[in-house]
């Protein structure tokens, strides 16, 4: 962890933030390197960290059109859980939860990864069968995860309308106590610094307009500083994951949406944990400065504008005042837009493509921040050996032929 000693504390409160050392170098992009990331989100700089960490690949150029963190990472309500339904998803995003739970250490940046436990509620009777279901699986799979009834939620939620005659009468919900927040850009940054640190090379303001593809290899990257080699480029770009694979020649089975989110003006401390409610779409939990941090459905409308929309902002809010009544006169103080990409399955695509030495990291949909860890480390593992990492196998691209799709709607968290 960073310490600062109470005078290094006032020496950085006092002096200009001009004269701050830099977290990490502005390298001017070289001809070539071994591997290149495209997208500098949380994913991307973790694939990175970890291939210069694990596999001693250092000689790696993460590429971003923008700034380090600034698509979905940093426009996320960072909620990270990993009840999820079946085997094959419960082993990818549980494999993320034990990294996060090493990761302030490991990267040496404190990503404030805050335990609160994750509930998410049942209002219908078909909704306490799915719960029970999932709830049951995760054990199985040795996922901390609990079925609890509508008095434990209140004592767990004292705020909460749990009462029987509610418009969304609460029948119980999934708990996992292991689950809570992190600090969405802290992540970010830590993995960027420690990438940095390690030689790679985050080349900002640096946008992918093109794949160098020879006999059905790719040898590099057009972009808008000049063209880069590199015989491995993998490709983690979020909402913008389908329009990089129609520049390489192939089309992925990728819908883009906006989904949105808003804060509100801080409050004190009144919620200490994150409830979710995926039937009346809204989820909230409250950040540690004390805004409420509010979600939605996706939009239905397909886009690649990173705004929200005054449907969605009224839909959700209405939720979230039913179920939580003492929230009513609470201003609101901000709502943004991020752009996911959705898979059919709700699943994420870790694959390599029908252009060799090209492979794809995305379709995370509305739930990617949790995996940030986990993607980064089985996606390094996946390009550094050319070959499938064993938890990234289910979820070629390979399986929109065979139909083993993994479908995870149900504990997708958000509805689309
Ligand atoms: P990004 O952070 O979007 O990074 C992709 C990067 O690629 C961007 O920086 C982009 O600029 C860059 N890029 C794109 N095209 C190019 C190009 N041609 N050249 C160079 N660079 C390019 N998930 C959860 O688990 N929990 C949540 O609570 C949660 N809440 C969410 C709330 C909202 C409002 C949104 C929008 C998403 C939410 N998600 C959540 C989903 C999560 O944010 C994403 O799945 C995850 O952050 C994706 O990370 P990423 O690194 O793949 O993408
Ligand atoms: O996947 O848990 C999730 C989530 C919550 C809000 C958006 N995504």
């Amino acid at each position: 962890m960073q310490h600062y000693s109470g005078f290094g504390l006032a020496k950085h409160a006092l002096s200009h933030h001009e004269n701050w050392e830099r977290q990490w170098r502005n390298p001017t992009p070289k001809k070539q390197y071994d591997v290149i990331i495209v997208g500098g989100g949380g994913h991307g700089l973790a694939t990175a960290y970890y291939l210069a960490k694990e596999h001693g690949i250092t000689n790696v150029a993460v590429v971003e059109k923008g700034w380090l963190g600034g698509g979905n990472t940093a426009r996320n309500t960072t909620i990270v859980r990993s009840n999820y339904l079946w085997d094959e998803s419960a082993a990818l995003y549980e494999h993320a939860m034990k990294l996060w739970e090493g990761l302030s250490q490991d990267i040496n940046y404190n990503v404030m990864f805050s335990q609160r436990g994750v509930m998410n509620l049942a209002h219908t009777l078909q909704d306490m069968r799915d719960v029970q279901r999932r709830v049951n699986a995760n054990r199985l799979n040795g996922i901390d995860s609990e079925v609890i009834t509508p008095e434990r939620i209140q004592e767990i939620v004292p705020i909460m309308d749990c009462s029987k005659n509610a418009r969304y009468p609460v029948l119980g919900a999934s708990w996992q106590p292991r689950a809570g927040v992190a600090r969405h850009d802290a992540v970010a940054w830590g993995y960027a610094r420690a990438a940095d640190a390690l030689g790679v090379d985050l080349l900002q303001n640096t946008e992918v307009t093109g794949f160098k593809v020879r006999d059905g290899r790719v040898y590099g990257v057009h972009t808008n500083r000049g063209d880069i080699e590199a015989k491995t480029v993998g490709c983690v770009a979020a909402g913008n994951s389908g329009v990089l694979a129609k520049m390489a020649g192939f089309k992925l089975p990728l819908e883009s949406h906006p989904l949105q989110a808003l804060v509100s003006e801080p409050l004190k401390p009144i919620l200490d944990t994150v409830v979710m409610s995926n039937h009346v779409h809204g989820y909230i939990s409250q950040t540690d400065k004390g805004d409420l941090v509010i979600g939605a459905g996706i939009d239905g409308y397909n886009g690649y504008g990173q705004r929200g929309s005054y449907p969605t902002v009224e839909h959700t809010l209405q939720a979230i005042v039913e179920m939580f009544p003492i929230f009513s006169r609470v201003r609101m103080n901000r709502q943004w837009g991020g752009i996911v990409d959705t898979c059919p399955d709700a699943c994420p695509i870790l694959s390599a493509t029908p252009v060799k030495g090209l492979f794809f990291n995305c379709g995370w949909g509305t739930g990617g921040f949790k995996a940030t860890p986990g993607s980064g480390h089985v996606f390094a593992w996946t390009l550094a050996k050319n070959q499938a990492h064993p938890l990234a196998a289910p979820f070629s691209i390979d399986r929109f032929h065979t139909g083993a799709l993994v479908d995870e709607h149900g504990a997708a968290g958000v509805a689309h």
